[in-house]
């Protein structure tokens, strides 16, 4: 597909000023006089342009993007086929809203989300805006199906800022702290956490069961909502046979088991959704961020019978699943089929895991090494301890921005450096990426 309008960039790093540079200066400025203070960034760069894995600030100095907007730009920055679906969407119609006269494209993307979400089994759709937006809707529908009010999470878990989903989020500052009161009926259990508690899956399992079963009890249990890897909390990847056990037992006690992946999602890890390594399909799937290369759009997908509960008119929103949003996702379904996306994750976590791992051979800063496909990440620690090493993340993500990398920071003790490239990066960047991370290491 021809791309008329996005500037071509070249695949390469490049700083040209001091970081931040003039312009972006200039910029924070007026920045600091108009935006509202609660609202910060992680870098003081203001971005221009991008694509691919390159984004360019208003300096002119060239990044290789390793966060990709926390896990959204996954198929690459303005991606030839995404900017096109959305140009001609929206010259076509831009807003209908498909609860007054609908439209093709958001059924279009009920179905490809019925077709790619796990399980055989007949799913329906709801589109939303965004993932806190999906979230919510989740826990509606569960409510609706079952009767029952209360909403069990995962300690570590990123759920959303809304007033329900913040409630859901595990991390009070800064998320919560002086925003209560928080949504009743919303339940906080330990889930699986092996580099911190060592426990086998079937062990963190019967754990979390047990705090479901003693401290909410089923009978007023809704749904459980988890990430299959934890996105803001640390990409913590729960032990073997952990989410399975859990999905289970909830199958057998009539709780809806949601499955987050608005982060682990949309073909990040080699697969369309994470839960799919962990063999678990779970009753609803939660899609956002990386669904329609950079448009917002979000969904609900699952059981037919569940999300049928709730009353016509019960579920909706005014720009929810707008058309020129549902362009994008189904331009990006196409070309993860297209271009077999699907096997870049893999080829993204060969190039870097054992780099990495070589990496905590060399540092001992670096206590762990986990995630999958092109969803990685290392947790720092005091040396020789798993004490959380709360320091060194802000110190190597600041060198790497002076050095032409943007590299995110996550976990709920924030020593957690996150890799969420876009499945379009090449070998070649990613290594020099690992350059730059090595002497960001070097300079603790
Ligand atoms: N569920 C698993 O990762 C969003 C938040 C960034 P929204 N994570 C990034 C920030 O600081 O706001 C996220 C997620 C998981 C839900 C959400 C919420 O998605 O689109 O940000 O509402």
């Amino acid at each position: 597909m021809t791309d008329t309008t996005a500037p071509v960039i070249a695949q390469e790093r490049r700083i040209v000023t001091s970081i931040p540079g003039p312009k972006s200066v200039a910029l924070q400025e007026r920045r600091a006089a108009s935006v509202a203070a609660g609202v910060s960034s992680a870098l003081p760069v203001f971005a221009d342009r991008a694509h691919g894995a390159i984004v360019v600030d208003v300096d002119g100095n060239q990044f290789i993007d390793l966060g990709s907007g926390i896990g959204v730009m996954t198929i690459g920055h303005t991606d030839e086929a995404v900017v096109a679906a959305a140009q001609a969407q929206l010259e076509q119609i831009t807003h209908a809203m498909f609860t007054i006269t609908p439209y093709e494209s958001y059924v279009r993307v009920a179905e490809l989300l019925a077709a790619h979400t796990p399980g055989t089994f007949a799913k329906k759709s709801v589109l939303l805006n965004s993932g806190a937006e999906a979230v919510e809707n989740a826990v509606k529908i569960a409510r609706h199906h079952t009767g029952r009010q209360g909403v069990a999470v995962l300690d570590h878990a990123y759920h959303g800022r809304t007033n329900l989903t913040m409630a859901m989020t595990y991390k009070a500052m800064p998320y919560k702290t002086g925003f209560g009161p928080l949504a009743p009926a919303v339940y906080h259990v330990p889930g699986s956490y092996p580099f911190r508690d060592g426990l086998t899956g079937a062990e963190a399992a019967a754990r979390t069961i047990s705090h479901l079963e003693k401290q909410i009890g089923v009978n007023d249990l809704a749904c459980v909502v988890a990430e299959p890897i934890q996105g803001e909390g640390g990409f913590v990847v729960s032990a073997e046979g952990y989410l399975a056990a859990l999905q289970e037992w909830c199958t057998a006690n009539g709780v809806v088991f949601v499955a987050d992946e608005i982060q682990s999602g949309m073909a990040r890890t080699g697969r369309y959704y994470a839960s799919e390594h962990f063999g678990v399909e779970p009753d609803l799937v939660l899609s956002a961020k990386g669904i329609a290369g950079g448009l917002p759009i979000a969904a609900v997908t699952g059981r037919a019978e569940i999300m049928d509960a709730p009353h016509p008119g019960g579920l909706g929103g005014t720009f929810a699943g707008n058309p020129v949003a549902a362009a994008a996702a189904i331009a990006v379904f196409g070309e993860i089929e297209r271009r077999d996306l699907l096997a870049e994750g893999p080829r993204i976590e060969g190039v870097l895991k054992p780099a990495l791992l070589e990496l905590q051979a060399k540092h001992p800063v670096i206590g762990d090494v986990r995630g999958i496909g092109a969803m990685l990440a290392i947790e720092l620690v005091e040396p020789g301890t798993t004490t959380p090493n709360t320091t060194a993340v802000p110190k190597i993500t600041s060198y790497a921005a002076q050095n032409g990398v943007l590299l995110l920071s996550a976990g709920t003790y924030g020593n957690v450096i996150r890799f969420l490239p876009s499945l379009a990066i090449s070998d070649e960047l990613l290594r020099e990426a690992l350059g730059v991370l090595d002497e960001a290491l070097a300079s603790l």
